[in-house]
């Protein structure tokens, strides 16, 4: 096993990867730019060394740099998280050549599923069912060749995007000509590649993802799916295992399909297959993440498994401690991705300080944060907080207990999406779980309905009281938990209860 891990990242998947170091004896070395100096990563690691200024690109980009720290400290890995450089093939081989392992797959894996039409012509030939269209790159007389013989409507994809970028839905023939053309410049001034390719369009599909784990030796495991549907603008807001709509037929055969993938790409260590399922439940290859995801953690909850120290053991040559017979799912566990930004204003980014900060705890809770009370959230990054994950016996327990764990969470300071998250845990869409990847725009397209018996003047006085309550010195010897009035709704927030406690205090 590895002494020293260079971490290349922040935030809490920063964090995330200093736990599993801790665990299994491995010293942390983190970096950090200028704006990162009191980030909580840095605090958690065992060494922290500045990488450069707040520009991504000068510093958690910074390829030359992050391997010069690797080697001055004597790291023998990187980790390199997700985002920044988990998907950059040239950092994996510059990690290499300077004799550090690179935690992730082989640079030629990345390569492969880093180009769309390179990885749908390798998955096709590998027998993974694909969504009608092209496997390479077309001319526009092709495309309209292609198009005619799907049927419209159809997608146009540059072949160098993936997550979203650079795509085009075409719904008649007449439209095909301006927005291929729209599509290539775009792909062309994006990604300095204006190679594009045709799919027909499924619409309102399912985004259901299967986790695969390869060890150096040829063995590869499926973990189940994560359903991550509900999301916006190619941001997936809420992730969960297992899906509402995957059986255990269609899962061992999701399953297979993933493992295929994965050996056909000579790929290792851990990564993700995304499929797209229609409302047959037919599934298709979307595309390959050749990293940790943000959501790995409901798979760990259901499976009982540690993803992190699994990637440490795999990257250090150890052949995975199980067989796939081995692997069992568990219960259901639901994650929300808590975001600085306001749901109220276009869900504008909303760094700044965070003057309070109460965490949800208690049974099935898990919460990975990259943030403390009193930190100034910078702008330069992703605004991400932490990722809010519960487990429970069941869905509906899940639910539960997530509406729970959200009616204690209270961030001070700056705006949050937390209150989005209770209107989507509370859909009745969501609740019987028909949930496709138009759910949340359809949710938001209505407007918030106001929850009865909000915004009378008790709610804001009991709002009043509340902040009162966070912000003011406890008093020696009063718990203010007295409990009088229960409230007739089960949930009632915490800043109802906190107004009611200070109330009983004052009497
Ligand atoms: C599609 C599609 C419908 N039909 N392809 C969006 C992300 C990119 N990786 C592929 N995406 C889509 N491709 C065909 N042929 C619908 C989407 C899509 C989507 C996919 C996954 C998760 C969320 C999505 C939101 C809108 C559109």
């Amino acid at each position: 096993m590895f002494k020293k891990v260079l971490i290349a990242n922040r935030g809490e998947i920063a964090v995330r990867v200093v736990r599993a170091c801790r665990e299994m004896g491995i010293a942390s070395a983190a970096i950090y730019s200028d704006a990162d100096r009191a980030a909580l990563h840095v605090s958690k690691a065992d060494e922290a060394y500045p990488v450069g200024p707040a520009a991504a690109r000068e510093s958690y980009l910074n390829v030359a740099k992050i391997i010069d720290v690797a080697k001055r400290c004597g790291a023998e890995a990187i980790h390199p998280g997700y985002g920044f450089l988990s998907e950059n093939a040239q950092f994996a081989r510059a990690c290499a050549g300077a004799g550090i392992k690179f935690i992730g797959p082989p640079p030629s894996a990345m390569e492969l599923m880093g180009s769309k039409t390179r990885a749908r012509t390798a998955m096709h030939a590998a027998g993974v069912p694909m969504v009608p269209g092209s496997a390479r790159g077309l001319s526009l007389a092709e495309a309209e060749e292609m198009a005619a013989k799907v049927g419209f409507p159809v997608m146009i994809k540059a072949a160098a995007g993936g997550g979203g970028k650079g795509m085009r839905l075409v719904k008649a023939p007449a439209e095909l000509k301006s927005s291929f053309e729209t599509a290539q410049s775009e792909a062309q001034r994006a990604f300095n590649d204006g190679e594009i390719y045709l799919e027909k369009f499924i619409e309102d599909p399912r985004h259901i993802e299967i986790q695969v784990l390869a060890d150096e030796h040829g063995n590869v495991v499926y973990l189940g799916e994560r359903e991550c549907s509900v999301q916006r603008r190619h941001q997936k807001v809420i992730e969960e295992a297992p899906s509402a709509v995957v059986d255990q037929d269609m899962r061992q055969r999701m399953g297979a399909v993933a493992v295929q993938a994965a050996r056909s790409a000579g790929y290792t260590n851990a990564g993700t297959i995304e499929f797209l399922v229609d409302a047959q439940r037919n599934f298709y290859f979307l595309e390959m993440n050749t990293r940790l995801q943000v959501e790995h953690p409901v798979t760990e909850l259901v499976t009982g498994l540690d993803l992190v120290q699994l990637q440490f053991r795999i990257a250090s040559g150890e052949k995975l401690p199980f067989r796939q017979e081995d692997i069992g799912l568990r219960g259901h566990a639901i994650e929300c991705r808590i975001y600085a930004e306001d749901p109220e204003n276009n869900f504008f980014p909303s760094p700044g300080k965070i003057t309070r900060l109460l965490r949800p705890s208690g049974p099935g809770v898990r919460e990975d944060s990259g943030v403390y009370q009193g930190w100034t959230v910078p702008l330069d990054y992703d605004p991400m907080l932490s990722k809010l994950i519960v487990h429970a016996a069941d869905r509906g327990a899940a639910i539960a207990r997530m509406r729970r764990a959200l009616d204690e969470y209270f961030v001070g300071g700056i705006k949050t999406n937390l209150p989005l998250f209770r209107r989507i845990l509370d859909h009745p869409d969501f609740v019987a779980g028909r949930i496709d990847t138009g759910f949340l725009d359809r949710l938001l397209a209505t407007p918030a309905t106001a929850v009865s018996g909000a915004n009378t003047l008790a709610d804001i006085a009991a709002v009043s009281a509340a902040l009162f309550a966070a912000t003011a010195p406890q008093k020696n010897g009063q718990n203010g938990g007295a409990r009088i009035g229960v409230d007739s709704r089960a949930q009632a927030s915490t800043w109802k209860r906190m107004a009611r406690s200070e109330g009983v205090r004052k009497e």
